[in-house]
């Protein structure tokens, strides 16, 4: 019997492999509990079949599954295809061996989508003959971008993606930050670190956030590339909250390694390190914003208002408020949270310094193990949604307060996702 291949899960990635193998003649089938999607009529029109049912005993005619970032690795027909040596791959294990072209592999828990569309804008403008692609999670999958006219792929990667890729390989990989997320669908915050760790698999070059603790291990610092020239980010302070400063830095330390990497530059001499730094921040002046990040919508009566939806996890939100305090002293921040928990303990909320919020309205299914961590920094409001938040904020917000819904959360018990959120807030803040 001719066995197929398999791929499990139809979204995105799954459509960029089935247009992929389609391309290569290469016959499959498809597993997507969905019976909604689009595609789906692409795969009938095109004689390929798609089941609805996740059914073990059709592994026997498959030679090989291709698994999408959201089937969690206890899926029943991976660990059965697991069990019977089936060969199991990703769209990134595939896109790294395949593809030429320079590849740079981009994680952490936070800040990995920002520094990833930072460094798009800076190698395409400093490196004005390459063609740079900003790929993988960041909402590109790597298999719609196969095109040997790539020079340097710049490949943002999720711990779902780490965990089920088994070959890794890049000339630069990056880790920005490590801290408790997706606990839900990663069994402990080691087994999830580990994961992440997996990024630096056979790289020529990697890149870590935080500050070198052994002299011997290969490896830049994108903290201390910068340490003598600290100066040279002081313009930025007026227009960037705090944590898109190390976003810049990081940004800007992966095209240095990347030129280090090429030898096209030593940078041993000082002058010659601060005038590309400063290039470099002359490229990302005119860098726009993602939305959802920190983004500050409006001043009415007074009040800043600030959508940080994004902000999915406790480090995250404490990031946010440190650079609300920054530009906004103390006391003065109104904070909105709450959601699905993803699995977090929220005992890091009583890092926030109690100088700065003057109160925090919580809200969604998590809302009662979040409280306790606030009860004793804030005045505490357990509230339904977050409609009723802003009614509230519309009589207790005054002149020079700042309002920021920064959730530590998913929103997946409430909204489709953060962008709906986002979308939600902002709804609100136009109707004040
Ligand atoms: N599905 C099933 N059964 C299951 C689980 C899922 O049938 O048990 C189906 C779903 O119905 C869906 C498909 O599988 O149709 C899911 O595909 P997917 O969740 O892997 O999502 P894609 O559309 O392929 O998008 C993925 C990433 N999604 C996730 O990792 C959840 C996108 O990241 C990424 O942009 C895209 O590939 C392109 O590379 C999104 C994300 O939320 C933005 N990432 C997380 C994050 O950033 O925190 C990890």
């Amino acid at each position: 019997m001719n066995k197929k291949h398999l791929i499990l899960g139809f979204g995105q990635t799954g459509v960029s492999i089935a247009k992929y193998l389609h391309k290569l003649g290469i016959s499959f089938e498809v597993m997507e509990s969905r019976k909604d999607l689009k595609g789906i009529q692409w795969l009938s029109d095109h004689g390929y079949k798609c089941s609805s049912k996740f059914d073990v005993d059709a592994l026997e005619k498959i030679s090989k599954v291709y698994v999408s970032p959201g089937i969690p690795k206890n899926n029943p027909i991976l660990k059965q295809a697991d069990f019977l040596n089936i060969e199991i791959e990703t769209d990134i294990d595939i896109f790294l061996k395949l593809h030429s072209c320079t590849k740079i592999l981009i994680t952490g828990t936070n800040g990995k989508t920002t520094v990833t569309s930072m460094s798009h804008k800076l190698f395409s403008d400093y490196l004005d003959k390459k063609r740079v692609e900003a790929l993988g999670n960041i909402g590109n999958p790597v298999l719609d971008n196969t095109d040997e006219g790539i020079d340097i792929a710049l490949i943002e990667v999720s711990s779902y993606q780490l965990e089920l890729s088994s070959s890794i390989s890049s000339d630069i990989a990056v880790l920005l930050n490590v801290t408790q997320d997706h606990l839900d669908r990663h069994t402990s915050f080691e087994e999830y670190k580990a994961i992440k760790n997996k990024v630096f698999t056979q790289s020529k070059l990697v890149i870590k956030g935080g500050q070198s603790i052994s002299s011997t291990e290969e490896c830049i610092y994108f903290q201390e590339i910068f340490k003598d020239y600290d100066y040279c980010f002081d313009v930025l302070k007026e227009e960037w909250p705090l944590h898109d400063i190390e976003n810049i830095k990081a940004a800007i330390s992966i095209l240095f390694a990347y030129l280090v990497l090429n030898q096209e530059v030593s940078f041993y001499d000082k002058s010659e390190r601060e005038s590309f730094i400063k290039d470099c921040l002359r490229i990302l002046n005119s860098f726009q914003r993602l939305p959802h990040r920190y983004e500050i919508l409006d001043l009415k009566d007074g009040v800043t208002f600030i959508n940080d939806s994004k902000a999915t996890n406790v480090a995250s939100v404490l990031k946010a408020l440190e650079s609300v305090y920054d530009k906004f002293g103390e006391g003065r921040t109104i904070l909105i949270c709450g959601g699905d928990s993803k699995g977090q303990d929220f005992e890091e909320l009583t890092n926030i310094s109690e100088k700065l919020l003057k109160k925090a309205y919580i809200f969604g299914i998590h809302k009662d193990l979040i409280a306790p961590f606030l009860i004793n920094l804030t005045d505490v409001e357990l509230v339904e949604d977050m409609q009723e938040a802003m009614k509230k904020i519309t009589i207790d917000a005054v002149n020079g307060d700042v309002v920021i819904l920064s959730p530590a959360c998913s929103s997946i018990d409430m909204y489709k996702d953060y962008e709906e959120r986002g979308e939600d807030f902002r709804r609100l803040v136009g109707s004040i």
